[in-house]
Order: C-alpha cells, then structure tokens, then sequence
C-alpha cells in the first residue's frame, strides 16, 4: 500500500500553520472537498443522466444555465450550510449574496466566493470544466454579514483554489503557504496528496487567448500575440497556442507546463469577461502563491478595488516572465529582444 496523505491529513497538518486556528478553515475546506467529490461524481456520468443540456434558467450574467452548473452551485451551497463555518455564499450562479442563516453558520467567521461549475458550455462536449472558490474573514463584528463582507479586494483572501473534472479531478489550493495539488483517488474516495509544493515555471512556450476575438483586442494584445508568432529559435518561438475555453483547465495546464492566459477586453466584453470575485483573485491568488503573475494587464489583479458583486475584469496570468512581456506590450514599449523587422511583417 502506497503511502499516501489525503487531503483531510494535509489540511490538519498544516493547520499548525495558523497558531490561532480554530479549525474552522480547516473544516471549511473540508466540506469544500466533500462538495467536490459529490460534483465529480454526477460531472463524470453527465453524459449517461438527463444532466446535459440546458436547464432552461438563465443566471444572473444572462448566460444559459446547465443543469450540472445548477447542481454544483446547489451542492456546494448545501455542503457549506451543513459544515457550519461559512455565514455567506457568494456564487457566479446568484445575483444577490446567499446568507446561511441556520443558527451556527449566521456567526460564521468565513465568506466563500464561487464559481461552481466554470466552464459549464463544455460540459455537453467532455472538455474539463472546473470549480473556483476563494475564501476571506468576514470583516463585520457583529450582527448579519453583509455585501461589504464580500466586497474585499483579492489581498485579503485567506484561501483559494480550483478543482478541475478532468481526466482526473484535482483540487489546487493555496492558504498563502505555497500551492499543493491533491488528486482524488475514486477507489477510496478520497483526494491525495499528488502535486506537492507546485511552482509555475517562470516562462513557457504557450499562450493561450481567443484568437477569435483578435480583431477587437487591444493593439498591445494584437503585438503580443504576434510576437508569440514570430519564428526565433534563440527564444524558442514561434510558441504553441492552446485554448481549451475553461478557464481553469488553461491555467491549470499552465501551472503545470508554464504558459500564460489572457483574457483581456473585448467589443462585447469591454471590462473583460471573466470575474473578479470568484474567477479572477482567487486564480490570481493562487498563481503568485506558485511563482507565477496576474495583471489587468497594467496593474495586480489582487490590488483591484472590489466594488460590484459580479465585477469583471481583464486578466493577464501565467508564468511571471511572459506576463510582463505581454505588459510590456500593453504600455506601447517595444522590448529590445523584439527586433523592428519581426513586427514590421507581423501584421
Ligand atoms: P470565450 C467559460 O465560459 C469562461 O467563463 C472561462 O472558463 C473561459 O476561460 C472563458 O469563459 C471562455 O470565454 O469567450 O473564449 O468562450
């Protein structure tokens, strides 16, 4: 029997980290964990239950709601109302925040932020979909927790992490001690300690964009991609475009191999798609805790004034290297490894 340490072993060790935990994140993450494995059970059988497809619903971004997507959200939110640690949700899937108002979770010291199933139009096409959750003390003393309980900016998340369905499912998570990966074992049920310590390669030969969107992103976006493009042995270059659309599945590839993934703003995104609250700071979290970089393109996406509930914001996130040449783009400077005839015949 190989020795292996699940994720419930791991939280409790590393809970010595945290001289005044109570357990309470240790437990909130627990249940985060038993929620995932109830999702990845019913991801992995989609296509044999009548939970493809749509649900008919349209959530608050007026995106059409998968069924599985529903079901997440609704798994999620029970598993962290019955664990007792969390006294708000706030999820892609919800316009207003949830309040758990049992009478243990009411005075809860912790607020989860998610996205319970990103990623969700791949799931009909069995492309990895993904869960993010971000987690932060609850600011307020007393009393019902508020929207201000949510609206934190990125630097203050105590936790974050993703769990991607997969050819196998991974939970990815950060308490601000480094990054570690647990694959869930479906023999015993449990998640293990697979990818200890992950570190994001401090460059890489991936970029991964919508290329779709080419002609209405910004000149500094149009410049880097075609400086991926370019042939340069020196710098290994031309490099390979991958885009999955999930976003977890693309920074997970990249955390692994080194890459870097942008979505920046487009004609019909013009604060960029992808979520500040429950996408982007928990991802950008996570990746700085692994070596890695996230901007808006100019600035730290965990610096971003949190305002709006669902706030979007441009990202720029990946191997630290490649996300401050493609800033360097973005501020109009040419950098002086691009050579002027490369980018007079990239266009
Ligand atoms: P597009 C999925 O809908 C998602 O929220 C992310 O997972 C993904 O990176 C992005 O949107 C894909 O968006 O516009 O390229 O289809």
């Amino acid at each position: 029997m190989k020795n292996f340490m699940t994720l419930g072993q791991f939280i409790i060790e590393k809970q010595a980290d945290f001289p005044y935990a109570k357990g309470e994140l240790s437990r909130l993450l627990r249940d985060i964990g038993i929620a995932a494995k109830i999702v990845n059970r019913e991801v992995n059988k989609a296509g044999l239950m009548d939970i493809l497809g749509n649900a008919g619903s349209t959530n608050i971004q007026g995106e059409s709601q998968q069924k599985l997507d529903v079901y997440a959200n609704e798994q999620f939110i029970s598993a962290l109302k019955s664990g007792g640690e969390c006294c708000i949700v706030a999820s892609e899937e919800n316009e207003d925040i949830i309040r758990l108002d049992t009478d243990v979770s009411k005075n809860a010291n912790y607020i989860v932020a998610i996205d319970p199933l990103d990623g969700s139009s791949n799931i009909d096409v069995n492309v990895p979909v993904g869960t993010i959750f971000s987690i932060y003390r609850r600011r307020s003393i007393d009393g019902p927790a508020t929207i201000d309980d949510v609206l934190q900016n990125g630097t203050a998340q105590v936790a974050a992490g993703y769990v991607i369905y997969g050819s196998s499912t991974m939970l990815v998570y950060t308490t601000g001690k480094g990054v570690n990966g647990f694959t869930l074992d479906p023999s015993i049920g449990e998640f293990c300690l697979s990818h200890p310590n992950m570190q994001m390669p401090e460059s890489g030969l991936i970029y991964s964009i919508n290329e779709g969107n080419y002609v209405h992103f910004p000149q500094g976006v149009k410049r880097y991609i075609k400086y991926c493009q370019v042939e340069d042995k020196a710098t290994s270059r031309p490099y390979s475009s991958r885009y999955i659309g999930s976003m977890v599945a693309d920074i997970h590839r990249n955390l692994i191999k080194g890459g870097i993934f942008i979505y920046p703003v487009t004609a019909s995104a013009p604060n960029g798609k992808l979520r500040l609250v429950y996408e982007c700071n928990p991802m950008a979290f996570l990746i700085e805790q692994a070596g890695g970089r996230a901007t808006n393109g100019a600035s730290r996406i965990l610096d971003i004034d949190v305002t709006e509930l669902h706030q979007r914001s441009p990202i720029f996130i990946g191997s630290e290297q490649m996300v401050r040449k493609a800033e360097s783009f973005m501020a109009g400077e040419l950098l002086p490894d691009v050579k002027e005839h490369e980018m007079a015949n990239a266009f």
